[in-house]
């Protein structure tokens, strides 16, 4: 069913909630998110932009080829969709905002909707996104369009030819201190060139960014300055598969100078990465994509934030991919606790039906002292009384619940009965301060118990 995120605020606390949108009634699970931040469709490329007090996040939208439908085995993208948020936790999804079938020049059923980038200027937005064109003269293979709204959800209008003198995907634009706004894209190599106030036509004409790692493959560029320094961020195959780079320049053309990796490469094999990085409230975050959602196929992705930290010198610190994610939980949600800050041996994570991975994980501990840390908790004035936890176990199990360390005070003793099934199981909790907690979740006994979600009330 479409989950529709719209207008929730004010229901966020019931955690699972129906409301009325448009004149539907649809159904939404809870709106907060960790990693992925987006629960219900597959995602990628994720590019992040600030408005006001929100964050825009412009991804590609994976869907899976069909023998109708795109290239088997392969990326299928025809649409592009917006999210925003207030805090990078509630998600708003706006819907679509341009599809392949509706922009005059594409190439119908070409499912090439890749990387796509925006930037607001003299009170209008700017989308770019490359695809294939129908019209041979702007080559027969990748190049960027644009479409413009006066809203960051748009509509979005899209212009009726694509940019002149762009061949090639991922396009990203920057605009300088002094005004002057550059387009970078990548084929092969990492182009850029400065672009007319209009946003929409190239003022010089493409350059290679020469400076940056010469052999295997370049592409995702993504330019931002920080304290006068340009930082020239990329994925790149060093070994086998993409990680995320960076070099460094005085210039938003270079040249350049390579200072080194800023996420390594995916643990489980997921081929691409591609990036955004925005301050937001004081704080630097790295939107980036994995395949949360299909382990097993690394063209249907899902995106991902994580905080990204720099040394006193400049220099991006790596940074370490997460589950947990950022920003605070409220304790009165169902708080997903697979979605982890550190796990023991003897816990682990494993989806709920492997037929729907969108139903989400379960957290399984096996043995006696496994534990799960959750991290970021808050717990507001008016101070919950019991805790729910749903679970299972086939032998009747025991968790305990910890405030901010393994050996920090006991919350609560949760006996889960024996059986098959899944149930909601309660137990009065101690008294703990208001504010931000960690929690860690013990089990007690060797008897496996499953959980799908901790909830305060
Ligand atoms: O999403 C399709 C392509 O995969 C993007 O354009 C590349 O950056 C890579 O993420």
């Amino acid at each position: 069913m479409r989950i529709h995120f719209r207008e929730v605020t004010t229901s966020l606390k019931a955690g699972f909630i129906f409301l009325i949108v448009y004149g539907e009634l649809l159904f939404t699970g809870t709106v907060v998110a960790q990693n992925p931040f987006i629960r219900d469709q597959f995602t990628a490329d994720p590019s992040a932009l600030v408005v006001g007090d929100r964050v825009y996040v412009y991804p590609s939208h994976d869907i899976l080829a069909t023998k109708d439908r795109g290239r088997m085995g392969w990326f299928c993208m025809e649409d592009y969709h917006v999210f925003s948020s207030p805090n990078l936790t509630e998600w708003t999804d706006h819907g679509v905002i341009v599809t392949q079938n509706k922009v005059s020049w594409v190439k119908p059923d070409s499912y090439s909707m890749w990387a796509p980038d925006c930037i607001f200027r003299n009170g209008k937005y700017y989308f770019y996104f490359p695809t294939t064109p129908a019209d041979t003269l702007y080559g027969k293979r990748f190049t960027v369009g644009v479409a413009v709204a006066d809203k960051p959800e748009g509509p979005f209008m899209p212009q009726p030819l694509p940019i002149l003198n762009v061949r090639g995907i991922d396009p990203n634009v920057f605009i300088d201190k002094d005004g002057q706004a550059y387009l970078y894209w990548s084929q092969g190599h990492i182009y850029g060139a400065k672009l007319k106030d209009n946003m929409v036509e190239l003022a010089s004409e493409p350059k290679i960014l020469g400076d940056l790692p010469d052999k295997g493959l370049k592409e995702g560029p993504y330019l931002f300055e920080r304290n006068g320094i340009y930082y020239m961020t990329y994925p790149h195959v060093e070994n086998k598969i993409e990680r995320l780079e960076y070099a460094t320049g005085d210039n938003p053309l270079g040249p350049f100078k390579i200072k080194g990796v800023i996420m390594d490469e995916s643990p489980i094999g997921c081929w691409t990465n591609h990036h955004s990085i925005i301050s937001f409230k004081d704080q630097w975050y790295l939107f980036y994509h994995h395949n949360d959602y299909s382990p097993r196929f690394d063209k249907a992705r899902s995106v991902r934030i994580d905080s990204l930290f720099f040394d006193a010198d400049g220099s991006i610190k790596k940074v370490t991919p997460t589950l947990r994610g950022v920003g605070v939980t409220d304790a009165r949600q169902p708080i997903q606790i697979d979605r982890y800050s550190q796990l023991s041996d003897g816990a682990s994570i494993v989806f709920l039906d492997t037929a729907n991975t969108f139903k989400g994980w379960k957290t399984v501990f096996a043995k006696s002292n496994a534990w799960v840390q959750y991290n970021t908790v808050e717990f507001d004035k008016v101070l919950p009384d019991q805790i729910l936890v749903k679970a299972t176990s086939v032998k009747g199990g025991t968790l305990l619940i910890h405030a901010d360390r393994a050996n920090g005070p006991l919350l609560a003793e949760l006996k889960i009965a024996p059986g098959q099934d899944w149930k909601i199981t309660k137990a009065k909790i101690a008294k703990l301060k208001p504010g931000i907690h960690h929690l860690v979740i013990v089990s007690r006994n060797n008897n496996p118990v499953e959980v799908d979600w901790i909830q305060f009330e």
